[in-house]
Order: structure tokens, then sequence, then C-alpha cells
């Protein structure tokens, strides 16, 4: 699972990349034109929690691994290169300018939800163009056979067509897990999940005014378009409760600060954040936000010898969950004692669990939950 981090130049994509990925790339490896690649530790609380009980002789947090792109723009996405980097990823970050600071050039005055509205139109451009490539070849083909699979393509080309037409990215088109699994293997650029990450000034009010950036700038608004069918289910004020995934979401961080806290002891770090009245490093949100972008969770193991997070997309079953420690696991696989991690937490000890009647025996079938403490139990 890759992330790309995209934005227009000089907004502070390669600062962001260097604090998440703790890489130490010399000014001559910073190259804006090549991409950066490195992996991000997932902060996990509950692995910290379970590993003070269990003192393991080693912790192992789950990790995201992000691409720093470079610049982006039409000039840079008829490149193949960055191009092909950017189709590869599974979800986007696209970092904003929100900071204040004359010495360094941004295309007029700050607005967020202009860079952002035309970073979108570009992406969705180069969608746009592969379409009708597309439509063109499958148009020709039809009329030489006929075929119900290239007519179905047909429909939901012609489909996403007109809905890139209205200025509106791919992935708030309504899409079967058929129409889905049709349009996998193009790569779509505007489809990809996205995070905005709003990079704004130092102040000595920073907690707050992170917290009300996304407002402020008015990015809310660019959040709010549910995906739109073919006009049966065309409102985007669908029942409370019963809202369909959006696939986009905001964040702020202040580069600035979070270049600081990277360079500093923990203690001293805590301090540093209090004196913003700020809880935790912007950074923690931000990773956390992009593993569930990727529709992500996390189970963890615990024993002395490790304490480990997994990482395993929503509505994993227990045996393939038993699959990603092991293929030997998923093979072998008999029952998985399975317990929240802080229910386990509480009782002191596995032991202690079962003896209260807490560990549960579940199965094959047993869907998996954010935060699950598994012992497979195997017969390999
Ligand atoms: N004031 C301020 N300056 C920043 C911040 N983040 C980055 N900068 C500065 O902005 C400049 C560009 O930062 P980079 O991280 O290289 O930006 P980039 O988006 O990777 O730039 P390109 O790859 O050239 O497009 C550098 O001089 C940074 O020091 C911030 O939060 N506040
Ligand atoms: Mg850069």
């Amino acid at each position: 699972m890759k992330t790309g981090i995209i934005g227009l130049p000089q907004v502070g994509k390669t600062s962001l990349f260097r604090i998440l990925t703790k890489a130490h790339l010399s000014p001559s490896h910073a190259n804006p034109r090549e991409a950066h690649i490195g992996i991000a530790k997932v902060p996990d609380e509950r692995l910290d929690r379970l590993a003070e009980m269990y003192h393991p002789k080693k912790t192992t947090h789950a990790s995201v691994e992000y691409v720093d792109l470079g610049a982006i723009g039409q000039e840079a996405l008829k490149e193949s290169a960055y191009l092909g980097h950017l189709r590869q990823v599974d979800a986007i970050v696209h970092v904003v300018r929100a900071f204040e600071d004359d010495s360094i050039p941004h295309v007029g005055p700050i607005d967020p939800v202009r860079d952002i509205k035309n970073v979108e139109f570009d992406l969705m451009v180069s969608d746009l163009g592969q379409i009708e490539k597309r439509l063109e070849r499958v148009e020709k083909d039809l009329k030489k056979m006929k075929s119900a699979d290239l007519e179905k393509e047909f429909e939901l080309l012609k489909r996403a067509k007109a809905h890139l037409e209205t200025e509106r990215p791919l992935r708030e088109l309504e899409m079967t897990p058929e129409d889905k699994k049709r349009f996998r293997g193009f790569m779509f650029l505007s489809e990809k999940p996205i995070l905005y990450v709003l990079n704004i000034s130092e102040s000595a009010t920073l907690g707050k005014d992170l917290e009300a950036a996304i407002t402020k700038y008015g990015v809310t608004q660019l959040l709010g378009a549910a995906p739109t069918g073919a006009g049966e289910r065309s409102s985007p004020e669908t029942q409370p409760g019963t809202q369909p995934e959006r696939n986009a979401a905001a964040s702020a961080i202040c580069g600035k600060v979070e270049a600081e806290l990277a360079e500093m002891s923990d203690a001293d770090a805590a301090e540093f954040l209090a004196s913003y009245g700020l809880k935790e490093s912007g950074l923690s949100r931000l990773i956390n936000k992009t593993y569930s972008l990727l529709g992500l969770i996390s189970f963890l193991t615990a024993g002395e010898d490790e304490c480990r997070a997994w990482t395993i997309p929503v509505n994993t079953r227990a045996v393939q969950a038993a699959g990603a420690i092991h293929s030997d696991l998923e093979k072998h696989f008999i029952r998985a004692e399975t317990i929240r991690w802080d229910h386990l937490l509480e009782a002191g000890s596995e032991a202690n669990a079962r003896a209260k009647g807490i560990l549960r025996l579940e199965g094959k079938d047993y869907i998996v939950q954010d935060g699950d403490v598994l012992h497979i139990r195997h017969s390999g």
C-alpha cells in the first residue's frame, strides 16, 4: 500500500515527506524532479500499552509507504515517469500551502480551495484523456463484434466521461463493485482516495488554529460531495448515517513546527507540544488518517518475544488475518483466540483473561476488528 505526496511547487511536500519517514535526504538527494520513497511507522498507543505490559524483546509497529512525487502540473502529468509513479499509488496526500511566507513564491495569494481545485482539475483532465482514447478503441471493436462485456465497459466509460465533464472527480462517481473492477486496470488519478493536508503558519495558538483551519479556508465544502450515479441517487444530501464512503478527507499540520519536533527527544517534544496547546503531533493524526483512507485496520499480537501490529483491510476474515502473519498459519488454521486490546490490559495477562472467560475462540469466518489481539491456534 503506497501513498503518493503531491502538490503545487514549493508547498512543503519534501519537508513533510522527510518528517513522516524520518528520511535524511541530503540536499543533493532531494531532487525535486525525482520520486523519493520511504516508510512511516503508524503510531499506535494500543501497541505501546501492550508492550508496557509484556516487556517484549521487540515491538513492531505497522507501516505505510509514502512517495514524494515532486511538483504537480499539466507538464508533470505528461511525463511518463511522473504519471507512472502517480498511477501506482493507492491513495494521495495533497499538500496545500496555507502558510504565509513572502520569501517562498506561490501563485497569487494564499487560497487553498483554488489550489485544490486546480490540481484536481489536472487530475481529471488526465483521466479524461485516457477515457476518450479507450472509448474510441471500444467503439471500433464494438463495430467489429458483439460483446456484452465490451458494451458494459462502453456504458461505464461514457458515464465516467459525462461525470468528468461536469468537473467532478471519479471518486465521486457511483460505481458497483463490478464497475470498480472494470476500472481497476486504468488506475485513474481522480478515483484515488485523497487526503488534503493544509500546511499552515506557526502561531502561538497553533492548537486552535489547526482545528479551525479546514473550516477557515473553506475546505469542508470540497468534502461534501457524495458519490453520484446516473441520476437515480444524485442528491448529495443522503440520509445521515447512510452516507456512502467519500474517499476524501482533510487535515492540517504546521510543517515548520513538525520539523522542529522531529529533532527533539520525547520529553522535550511533549513540553514543546504543550506550549502550543497541542496534545499530539500532527504527524500521528496524518498517518492515522492515511491509514483509514486506505481502508486499513490493525490487529495485534502480543507476547514476551514480540508485540506487533499487523495491517489488514477492513472486513478481513480471521483465517486471512492469520495469513498476514504467515501463510502456514492460514493453511493450518484452527481457531483464533481473540480479545480486545483494552480488555487484555484490564485482565493483566492472557491467563487471567482466559480464567475470567473473556478470551473468545473465533473460527475462520470471524471478521477481525481494529484493535483485536489474536493468538492463532494452528495444527502446523
Ligand atoms: N514558512 C514555512 N516554510 C515552509 C514550510 N514548509 C516548507 N517550507 C519552505 O518552503 C520551501 C519548499 O519546501 P519543500 O518541502 O522543498 O517544498 P516542495 O513542495 O517539496 O517543493 P518542490 O518539490 O520544489 O515543489 C523550503 O524553503 C521550506 O523550508 C512551512 O510550514 N512554513
Ligand atoms: Mg520537493
